[in-house]
């Protein structure tokens, strides 16, 4: 068997010089990531080691990994390594692929920023918003010709994210408006969140609150709201129709702060959507928040966030913030949507589980929260 070693800048260079010498049939016997030595060798490309070979029996081919009994055999040139030194060749490529298959694509970054980089990918963070943050904290250190500790490479991706979010409105209701609405699909909690924030409202800001429905179909549900307004000695008008929500809104006239429930549908029906604007005036002076649970999965987040783009949706309500270990999607549908977020929650209990958004808890979440540096 033919073998020679490979340097090259990328992985796709190395391959492209193994196949001129060697064609399709090459073996790739091992590749290695060299880190170049000294003190600014994190500044410098890391480079990638391949060795290939070629000539080597059907069966290798098949295998797709050489054997040491076949390497024996074929290894013509220079003294015969011993079965032991193979063997233990053998497994170190074995680490090698394996290792390779799990690193990630910011091999090129230096090993000290690793870490966050980990940490913003396993948040399903956007891979290319992470590549943004790995490139600018990298022409930083290059810039300052220094390392970083992870604090300070925290710094960096906080302001980039920051930025993300400038123009985007966070917190919750500003009390100037008299009608707080939530959308969303049934059981992410907007029965439990309004109840939490209506509150929030009569305690903290001492506001006269009471409460419709919409959710008209199910008992139970009528049943829940009225346990909590119950406790918070507040109305609750159930609208079945229209004409019901116009009386509502009458009955609840002398109150500060309204809050509406609605009923989780499929807002992909068009008929759902119809239903709900005839039965909700939304040219009041309301505000509406989506409300989704941070343990969906994003892309369904997405699509429910689409079925209701008929909505005049002002903010996002994230709830089970205590049931995830990703942030990355909350953060990503805030981009994409261009919506901020109204409240966090992060548990079942009435009132405490409940946080008003703001870009830094959204960020410490994302970036320190059970981080050990
Ligand atoms: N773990 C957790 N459970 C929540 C949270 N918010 C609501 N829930 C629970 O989710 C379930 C559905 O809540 P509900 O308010 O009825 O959802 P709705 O159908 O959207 O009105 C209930 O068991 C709530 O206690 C939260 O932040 N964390
Ligand atoms: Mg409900």
């Amino acid at each position: 068997m033919k073998m020679k070693k490979y340097t090259a800048d990328t992985m796709v260079q190395a391959m492209q010089q193994v196949r001129k010498d060697f064609g399709d049939e090459a073996v790739i016997l091992s590749s290695t990531i060299v880190q170049p030595k000294g003190l600014l060798g994190m500044f410098r490309k890391k480079r990638v080691e391949v060795v290939a070979g070629f000539d080597e029996p059907a069966v290798l081919k098949e295998s797709g990994l050489p054997s040491a009994d076949e390497m024996v055999q074929s290894a013509t040139s220079g003294p015969d390594p011993s079965l032991e030194e193979l063997k233990q060749d053998m497994r170190e490529v074995k680490l090698l692929l394996k290792a390779a298959k799990k690193s990630s694509s910011f091999d090129q970054y230096p090993d000290s920023m690793q870490p966050l980089l980990d940490r913003l990918t396993a948040q399903e963070l956007k891979p290319e918003l992470v590549r943004t943050a790995a490139d600018r904290i990298f022409s930083r250190m290059k810039e300052e010709k220094t390392d970083f500790t992870e604090a300070e490479q925290r710094q960096i991706i906080k302001e980039l994210l920051k930025e993300e979010l400038a123009d985007l409105p966070f917190g919750g209701v500003n009390l100037k408006k008299k009608y707080v609405n939530v959308l969303g699909p049934t059981g992410v909690g907007k029965t439990t969140t309004i109840a939490k924030i209506a509150a929030r409202s009569l305690i903290e800001n001492k506001r006269k609150v009471g409460f419709i429905t919409t959710d008209t179909y199910r008992i139970a549900a009528i049943e829940q709201l009225r346990t909590y307004a119950n406790l918070l000695q507040a109305p609750v008008e159930v609208a079945y129709t229209a004409d019901d929500f116009r009386q509502a809104l009458e009955k609840l006239a002398d109150k500060d702060i309204v809050f509406i429930d609605t009923a989780g549908r499929n807002y992909k029906e068009l008929k759902f959507v119809d239903d709900l604007k005839q039965l909700i005036d939304f040219n009041l002076e309301m505000e509406t928040y989506l409300v989704l649970a941070a343990t969906t999965k994003e892309s369904d987040m997405r699509a429910i966030a689409e079925q209701f783009g008929e909505f005049p949706i002002g903010q996002f309500i994230f709830t089970k913030l205590d049931e995830t270990e990703s942030i990355g999607p909350v953060y990503n549908m805030v981009t994409d949507f261009q919506k901020g977020i109204a409240y966090m929650t992060d548990g079942q209990e009435v009132p405490e589980d409940l946080e008003e958004a703001t870009v830094g808890n959204l960020l410490t979440l994302l970036l320190e929260e059970g981080a050990d540096a």
